[in-house]
């Protein structure tokens, strides 16, 4: 029955939750019916229309939708149309998002520097440890009276960032968060599972427990003399395609950037909060963190401008950012909540930036969600009425994109960029966020049907997480799987996805920016995995499983 499987048919290939929308889009048929089949008996349990709708101008298709929420049944199927082709198998039940949650949490565990990964933990992932990051170097652009040039620091731990092995603060900032919410909002569902990780057997969270091993990373970042905090901590060049361990390539801090400070600030402001409740497992964290949080935001205020500037003999990633009013007020959000000074509320609303998707370089949303989902009690409630219009509107917005989109999603043109997949995850997780607070069904729909578009409703075939789905990329830009000898790449990651800005030197099957992908090591640009476009995922899986 294989060579029945059309690849026109684009539907999300795990499948769906018994409650929720559920919608396959077709190309290349305007008209006629669809049958969903069950697996276990070949029986037509349900008959639907499709129903045409046009072109999608960003992947060229002529596409009509096939909808069958009316079908609550749970169990295997698959959709057939009348010339007989067929969708890839998918489930509707209670637990769809459950193991993809979870990979997609381990996939951090994954990613972990300076510690080896035991076959008990990482399965045929099973790996030797590197980049121990006792001996960094001050790089010229971060030497200081206190720390000159070539000082040797200890900063080892914290996650790699993506398929290389740098290690970066701003990108941490927004990943770091992401998680940290997504424990904050459904700790229930946290506190039920276990990540098969070292620290399981303790009484923290898995979540948290993952979460500060990047912590521990992210508090040697910064400099105890002056509180600044470094940018990033990389070789001077990307290393070659090699095991942690085969690298042994002098490692460096460079330069002390506002960004870097700001990031640092929220994240250990939030943490402070988050890790108060485990004082017993983690004496004095929440103490050190919070005086990190302090010291950081001090340090930002008497350097407001310290703009990242890649040195010239410095190659790794810049995540390079100009303007920081956003960062700013990410930071004030969170240290209005930790320590209730009114002065850190006043600077947020000064500075009234604008709620948007956010992004690494993009944060201001994030001190929104804190205050709107953990400020409630301290926010007058027309600031808080304020606050919450801003991020409804945001929300409206995209359900207008979605009913002017063919493929019936919330996307558009602009949102197909170097890491697409985590546009799409950050709009879905906006989108949760404004249905907590004026639950509008049309807002959950809108994030299941951004989730349906990573896991398989795309043109491209492909479900965008490792190790999930009949279709998954195999060849990601992620230098453990590429390097490791195993054949399936390591699991739980999402590709960054498609996109036409070509930045390297791959072919790609199409100039349209959502079915310019191509699953080759060499497409950093679409195939890449990234610390911050898991982190989205990770919130919305919950999200929508936990409900
Ligand atoms: O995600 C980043 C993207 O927004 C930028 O356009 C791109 C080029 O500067 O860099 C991406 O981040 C990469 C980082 O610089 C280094 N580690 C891998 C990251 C994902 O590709």
């Amino acid at each position: 029955t294989t060579s029945k499987i059309s690849p026109e048919i684009h539907i999300n290939q795990l499948g769906f939750l018994p409650q929720d929308h559920k919608i396959a889009v077709v190309a290349n048929r305007q008209q006629g019916s669809f049958n969903l089949l069950s697996e276990d008996t070949q029986q037509v349990v349900f008959k639907g229309s499709l129903s045409a709708k046009g072109d999608w101008p960003l992947s060229g298709e002529n596409v009509s939708l096939a909808d069958f929420s009316s079908h609550k049944q749970t169990g295997k199927y698959r959709l057939e149309l009348e010339d007989g082709s067929q969708s890839v198998p998918f489930a509707i039940n209670q637990n769809v998002y459950s193991q993809i949650h979870d990979a997609s949490l381990k996939a951090y565990y994954f990613n972990r520097a300076s510690t080896d990964l035991p076959e008990q933990y990482a399965g045929q992932w099973a790996r030797a440890a590197g980049h121990p990051d006792e001996q960094v170097m001050v790089h010229s652009s971060a030497a200081s009276k206190d720390r000159p040039e070539g000082t040797v620091i200890s900063a080892p731990k914290g996650w790699y960032d993506a398929g290389d092995y740098g290690k970066y603060v701003v990108n941490s900032g927004i990943s770091t968060y992401t998680l940290l919410l997504a424990y904050r909002q459904h700790k229930d569902f946290y506190q039920a599972r276990s990540g098969h990780i070292p620290e399981s057997n303790d009484q923290v969270p898995d979540i948290l427990n993952e979460i500060m091993w990047n912590l521990d990373w992210l508090q040697a970042m910064q400099d105890p003399n002056d509180g600044g905090v470094y940018h990033k901590l990389t070789t001077l060049k990307f290393t070659g395609n090699v095991m942690p361990d085969k690298t042994h390539e002098q490692r460096y801090v460079v330069q002390k950037s506002t960004a870097a400070a700001l990031n640092f600030a929220a994240v250990m402001a939030f943490a402070s909060q988050i890790y108060a409740d485990f004082e017993t497992v983690y004496p004095g964290k929440s103490a050190e963190y919070q005086q990190a949080a302090l010291s950081a935001w001090r340090w930002a205020k008497a350097n407001p401008e310290q703009i990242y500037q890649q040195p010239q003999d410095v190659k790794t990633g810049a995540y390079g950012d100009k303007h920081l009013a956003d960062e700013f007020a990410f930071a004030a959000a969170q240290l209005f909540l930790l320590t209730k000074d009114q002065s850190y509320l006043d600077e947020f609303n000064t500075l009234a930036q604008p709620l948007t998707v956010p992004n690494w370089a993009s944060t201001a949303a994030l001190g929104y969600y804190s205050l709107l989902s953990l400020g409630k009690s301290q926010l007058a409630p027309t600031l808080y009425e304020k606050y919450s219009q801003q991020l409804v509107e945001q929300a409206l917005l995209m359900l207008e994109q979605q009913v002017q989109s063919a493929y019936l999603l919330p996307l558009i043109e602009s949102d197909f960029v170097w890491g697409s997949n985590a546009v799409a995850m950050n709009k879905a997780m906006l989108l949760l966020i404004a249905n907590q607070l004026k639950p509008q069904q049309e807002f959950r729909d809108a994030a299941v049907a951004l989730t349906d578009y990573v896991l398989g409703r795309n043109p491209t075939g492909y479900a965008y997480v490792t190790g999930f789905g009949s279709k998954s990329p195999q060849h990601i830009h992620h230098r453990p799987s590429e390097a490791d000898g195993v054949v399936e790449p390591v699991p739980g990651f999402v590709a960054g996805g498609a996109q036409n800005g070509w930045q390297d030197k791959c072919v790609y099957p199409s100039k349209y920016p959502a079915a310019s992908y191509v699953d080759d090591y060499c497409s950093y640009s679409t195939n890449e995995i990234a610390i911050n476009w898991n982190a989205p995922l990770v919130y919305v899986l919950a999200g929508l499983q936990a409900y």
